[in-house]
């Protein structure tokens, strides 16, 4: 509203978000009905919240799944999530591929390390994109336990623009899709068929979120990937296959257990050509892909 408008600019002109210690914005809203933060800029001091997490010795488990001709992403993923990924945190990625030996060779920074391991190929790259649940479950289960406090699971086809650091973290962390954000909720593609597990009602719904971003705490992700596996898992015994794969199922798991953290299409971009009023820095988008050139059949 315009009054909020030259409220917001009288506020940040004559007092500053630093003096006032007044964060937020009127152009979005920033906190769920259940009063999760929906995290944009503006909403948080990026120097005292890493001064927080700085007291705490915390380790980022990050996974990423690059197979067939997707290793080509890995090199701008990486070099530039050296750039602004958890800077001066300690950041471990975990790399599935089908192919190791196509692994290129980024200097990692201090205390950041990339382990490798090796998946068998798929066909149907439906099968790429939902079997990522069931190897981040045993992933999780069977080797992060004493190796990290938190994990964030995310698309190989993208890139980092900006900073994307511990103002992320909370129990569990879901990510606004970058087309649905700003549209009613009957536009959002849930799945609707009562048949899959991922089925939600019509009219019901919170948030759109993305399967490209997901993360928490170690416990709420095995939850999560634990759960989405099992449900895929009872879709694919009755022949059906949600309509946005794990994605799908993914929004179910979130409409019945309330993310702690969301964060908003800053953290998830479609495209860095495109833009979006309320999106004022774009931090991590996808990158514009040929399909027909990088996917399988
Ligand atoms: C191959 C053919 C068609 C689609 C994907 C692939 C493929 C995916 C592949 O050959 N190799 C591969 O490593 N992937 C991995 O799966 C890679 O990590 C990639 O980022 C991820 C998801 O595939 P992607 O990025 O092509 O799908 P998007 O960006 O259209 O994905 C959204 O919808 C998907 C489900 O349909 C997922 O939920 C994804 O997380 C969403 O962003
Ligand atoms: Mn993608």
């Amino acid at each position: 509203s315009l009054s909020g408008l030259i409220y917001w600019g009288f506020n940040s002109i004559w007092f500053g978000n630093h003096l006032t210690g007044h964060l937020g914005r009127t152009d979005v809203a920033f906190v769920t009905p259940w009063l999760a933060p929906i995290v944009w800029e503006g909403t948080f001091d990026s120097t005292l919240i890493d001064s927080i997490y700085k007291q705490q010795n915390i380790t980022v488990a990050t996974t990423l799944f690059a197979l067939g001709k997707y290793t080509r992403f890995l090199k701008d993923f990486l070099e530039s999530a050296e750039e602004h990924y958890f800077v001066g945190f300690r950041v471990h990625y975990y790399l599935f591929t089908d192919q190791p030996e196509a692994i290129p060779n980024v200097k990692l920074g201090q205390e950041r390390y990339l382990t490798v391991k090796k998946v068998p190929s798929l066909n149907r790259w439906q099968d790429i994109s939902m079997g990522r649940m069931e190897i981040l479950k045993k992933l999780i289960e069977n080797e992060l336990a004493n190796e990290a406090d938190y994990i964030f699971c995310l698309d190989v086809d993208t890139k980092f623009y900006g900073r994307w650091g511990v103002e992320t973290l909370g129990h569990l962390v879901g990510v606004m899709h970058p087309w649905f954000f700003n549209v009613p909720r009957f536009i959002f593609t849930y799945e609707h068929r009562r048949e899959s597990q991922a089925y939600i009602p019509a009219g019901e719904g919170d948030y759109y979120y993305t399967g490209a971003a997901f993360g928490g705490s170690l416990k709420d992700v095995q939850n999560l990937t634990k759960t989405c596996q099992e449900q895929l898992n009872i879709d694919a015994a009755n022949s059906i296959e949600a309509i946005w794969h794990e994605e799908s199922h993914l929004n179910k798991y979130f409409f019945y257990n309330k993310p702690s953290k969301l964060l908003s299409p800053e953290y998830l971009w479609r495209d860095i050509s495109m833009s979006a009023g309320q999106v004022k820095i774009i931090r991590f988008s996808h990158v514009a892909k040929n399909n027909a050139e990088v996917r399988p059949n």
